[in-house]
Parts: structure tokens; C-alpha cells; sequence
């Protein structure tokens, strides 16, 4: 039987406080999600870290070095550390905690590109805190930017130098052929485990052709030397990634991605989302990886490598 890999993005960068009251701000809360998001069956958790008296996103390591080692010592998932950060950040602070850790896994973000949340304002008139309108606004301005340079830069810190593996974050067919460019120089070994981001403003959309069509593109340049995943942003989460289950992917939930579970309901919390997704998946017959499974598929280096108690 075919085993799938639930990876949960607990937090991420792009939802605010003021947008869900179960958004995990606080150390504590992302360590608490996170866990009973990984026993839920999540074998991946994909982790951001918030500034706790705001809750906007923070770089440093000593923030993330307060929920990370709950996490390692709770649960045996893998700890997938973002470098994608937030829009305002430099290289270096998107390394950081990565780093710091010399993560098992960390994403990678496979282009620069417009990354819009801003259209949220139309709905959204009521703050928490004051950052969160001038954050959200700034996306309409800002790039997402990862050049070549930028993304050689993370192969060689963090891969060359610490084996970390990584999440291929693409949000289009160009994409693609990015990192078939790097896998062509030797700079990226497989199995690759590749990310298909569905439906951010800037990026490919949510509809169920695009991602047969990505799916095609990745097999003609990659052909039996990847795993791949999907994550859909907002409502299109559950759709999107029980479609990537049936074509033979692997799936990406969380609070990262989508503050909703099902048809606009609010989700209460990331394993809530992972619970839906598994049944789902289990209902259609498929089992659910464990994280020594996932380490297998993926060929990572292993969970006592990571510099975390
Ligand atoms: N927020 C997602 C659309 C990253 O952290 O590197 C993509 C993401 C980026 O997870
Ligand atoms: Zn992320």
C-alpha cells in the first residue's frame, strides 16, 4: 500500500493575528500545535517562528531555539525549518535558524516572485496590532525574492555544509525547470521532494488542470528521482492536495497555508486539519507515512544529527 507524507505548516508568515484567533503566536502554542499536529500523523512539520509579543515574524534563532526543542523531544517528526522567512527579511536572517540547527529539512523557494495577500484588506478591518495592516499593504509592493544567487546560497550554507535536505517550494512550471537547472549542475542530489504551491497571488492557481500539468512537466525532468507534495492556499487546501493523493502525491496542510477546514469553517487548530486530511486519504485506502518512513522516502540525514536537546 502506498504511503503518503502529511507534512503540517503550523504558523508561517502570511496570516496575522487578527485573522484567527488559533493561529499559534506564542512559543508554547506553536510547540503545543505542533506536537498534536505530529500525532495526529503529520511526519513534516514545516516551522516559522512569531515575535511573542506580536506575533509578527521573527528570524532569530533564540525565538525559535524556545519551541524547537519541545518539539524534537515530543515528537520523532521532521523538523522542516523555513528559510522563505517573511517578504522584509535578507538572506542571512532567513538562514539563521536553519543554521543554527543544522536542520534535517529547510525550504527552499524556487524563484522571486509578486506574493500578495493584500486583497485580505477588503474584509479585514479590525487589528490586534497596529503592524498587521502596514504588513499585509506591504505586499503589494514588495517581492518575494530568491534569486539564483540567493537559492545557491542555501545549497551551499545549509545543504553542502549540513546535509540539510530540502522542500522545493514551486509556485509555477518556471520553477521547474529552476531546479532541474541546479539538479543539472550537481549543485541538488535526489530523491528531491518537491512542493507544489497552488493558488498564492503571484503564483500558478488553484485549478486541478495546473497541477496535472505541473505533475507532467516534473516527471518529463525529473522522472522517477522525486517525491512531490501539494500544499493549496485558503479554501483550496482539501481539494487541492485529496487530487495530488489520488494522482500519487504526498500532501501539505496547516495554518501556514489555510485558516479554514472544509467549507468555511474556521479550523481550530493544525491537527484538526491533519485529522480531515487523514481520513480522507484513509477512507480512499491509502495509509499514512510514519516519520521514519518519510526519512526513508525522502533520504534524510537523520533526526540525532539536529544540534537541538
Ligand atoms: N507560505 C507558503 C505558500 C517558506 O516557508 O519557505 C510557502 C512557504 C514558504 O512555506
Ligand atoms: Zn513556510
Amino acid at each position: 500500500m502506498r504511503k503518503v507524507i502529511i507534512t503540517c505548516a503550523v504558523t508561517g508568515s502570511i496570516h496575522t493575528p487578527s485573522m484567527s484567533p488559533y493561529l499559534p503566536i506564542t512559543p508554547a502554542d506553536i510547540a503545543q500545535q505542533a506536537i498534536a499536529a505530529a500525532q495526529a500523523g503529520a511526519a513534516i512539520l514545516h516551522l516559522h517562528a512569531r515575535d511573542p509579543s506580536d506575533g509578527r515574524p521573527s528570524f532569530e534563532p533564540a525565538v525559535y531555539r524556545q519551541f524547537l526543542p519541545c518539539i524534537h523531544a515530543e515528537t520523532d517528526a521532521v523538523i522542516n525549518i523555513t528559510t522563505g522567512g517573511s517578504v522584509n527579511m535578507t538572506l542571512d536572517e532567513r538562514l539563521a535558524a536553519a543554521l543554527d540547527v543544522s536542520a534535517e529539512m529547510a525550504s527552499c523557494n524556487m524563484g522571486s516572485m509578486n506574493f500578495g495577500s493584500f486583497p485580505v484588506l477588503d474584509k479585514l478591518k479590525v487589528f490586534k496590532y497596529e503592524w498587521e495592516r502596514r504588513y499585509i499593504e506591504s505586499t503589494r509592493s514588495s517581492i518575494f525574492r530568491n534569486t539564483f544567487a540567493d537559492i545557491e546560497q542555501v545549497f551551499e550554507r545549509l545543504g553542502s555544509t549540513h546535509g540539510t535536505r530540502f522542500e522545493f517550494e514551486c509556485y509555477d512550471v518556471g520553477h521547474l525547470y529552476t531546479l532541474k537547472h541546479f539538479v543539472d549542475r550537481g549543485l541538488v542530489q535526489g530523491p528531491l521532494f518537491l512542493q507544489f504551491v497552488l493558488g498564492v497571488l503571484g503564483g500558478i492557481g488553484p485549478d486541478p488542470e495546473n497541477l496535472v500539468h505541473m505533475k507532467a512537466i516534473a516527471d518529463k525532468l525529473f522522472g522517477d528521482r522525486y517525491q512531490w507534495s501539494v500544499l493549496g492556499a485558503g479554501r483550496h487546501q482539501i481539494p487541492l492536495i485529496t487530487q495530488a493523493a489520488l494522482m500519487g502525491g504526498n500532501v501539505r496542510v496547516g495554518l501556514e497555508d489555510s485558516l479554514s477546514i472544509g467549507a468555511g469553517k474556521m479550523a481550530t487548530s493544525n491537527a484538526a486539519q491533519v485529522t480531515l486530511i487523514r481520513e480522507i486519504l484513509e477512507k480512499l485506502g491509502m495509509e499514512i507515512a510514519t516519520p521514519a518512513e518519510a526519512r526513508q522516502m525522502l533520504g534524510l540525514k537523520g533526526r540525532e544529527t539536529v544540534r537541538l536537546p
